[in-house]
């Protein structure tokens, strides 16, 4: 699972190479950048075609040999299951989502056709009330709550996708459905106050424990079910539009002060505090450790590890979300 300074250097160069799929001039510069837009302003045909994109990623042959995953979009899902460890309650937490949902958009876009850019969910517009939100439409969206004591869903498009993965580090369970409790009890705290208490946090450790905590988790628990599954939550679809809203917010702080913001990094390498238990490994599962990032502080250096679906990257290559490597921007 470590990977050797050579081979990351060529892992960044494969990354280079890739780019010839996505807006960027020969030299590999970013120019023309994929815009991410909210969901709820998408064309009913741009939906389908986003929606489409993420079955046809869902019946893609899984090519990796990841423990359990089945098809292309349970190998992404897998990247996140196996390290969840030391990508949650760690300064690596922001970094690590924006590339697993720049790792989405490539697989939607290289693989399976997909013209536009990974949406994001509007979340501070439907606090309080998911249980209506566009996202969850049954005919135009996700599919909406789930029913019977397993919450499995049962509209819309993913009504009829088993998941080879999770609860937590599980794999193969049988019954195992996109499932959801949507609780607006806990999407309140997707809303606007909660958004601007966050901005004004005037460091990247104090920014990011306050976006992993109420905009995070609001969303997760918003939705429930398998989003209120740590470990193995990119199960949902509805999990990429989440996360790429999140990541929104990050850009949305690093902007305020890019001169600092486009390198403070901080946080430690181990999780600490309340509410991790839940996610340590199994018991004789190797020993994680984030390649590049020897020491409990977490830096620049710190290698994000996609474990083949997309090359890896540093945390350095994924600060600007404008840089050679990404190339999209929120509007
Ligand atoms: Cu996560």
């Amino acid at each position: 699972m470590l990977f050797s300074p050579i081979f990351a250097t060529l892992a960044v160069f494969a990354s280079a190479i890739s780019a010839v799929v996505t807006p960027r001039s020969p030299t590999g510069q970013c120019e023309t950048k994929l815009q991410r837009k909210a969901w709820h302003t998408l064309s009913v045909a741009e939906k389908k075609s986003y929606i489409d994109a993420e079955l046809c990623l869902m019946k893609l042959p899984a090519t990796l040999g990841l423990t359990g995953a089945k098809n292309r979009f349970e190998e992404l899902q897998s990247a996140h299951q196996v390290q969840a460890a030391i990508t949650h309650g760690v300064g690596a937490f922001l970094p690590f989502h924006r590339l697993h949902m720049y790792a989405h958009e490539q697989l939607l876009r290289n693989e399976c056709g997909y013209k536009g850019a990974q949406p994001y969910w509007d979340e501070t517009r439907d606090a309080g009330k998911f249980y209506k939100s566009d996202v969850l439409d049954p005919v135009t969206g996700f599919g909406g709550n789930g029913v019977g004591a397993n919450g499995c869903i049962v509209d819309g498009p993913f009504a009829n996708f088993t998941n080879n993965l999770g609860p937590g580090y599980r794999v193969g369970d049988s019954l195992n459905c996109i499932n959801r409790f949507v609780n607006d009890a806990i999407s309140v705290m997707a809303g606007q106050e909660y958004l601007d208490f966050c901005l004004k946090k005037k460091t990247y450790v104090d920014f990011w424990l306050c976006a992993e905590n109420a905009p995070h988790r609001s969303g997760h628990g918003g939705v429930g079910g398998k989003m209120t599954d740590p470990i193995a939550s990119p199960g949902d679809p509805i999990f990429y539009l989440h996360h790429t809203w999140l990541d929104k917010l990050f850009w949305q702080w690093q902007s305020l002060d890019l001169a600092t913001r486009l390198t403070e990094m901080g946080g430690g390498n181990v999780q600490t505090g309340f509410g991790f238990d839940s996610m340590r490994p199994p018991p004789g599962a190797a020993p994680q450790l984030p390649a590049g990032d020897p020491a409990n502080t977490t830096t620049l250096s710190h290698s994000l590890n996609m474990f083949g679906v997309i090359p890896n990257a540093t945390i350095a290559d994924v600060m600007d979300i404008r840089g050679a490597l990404l190339c999209f921007e929120y509007i």
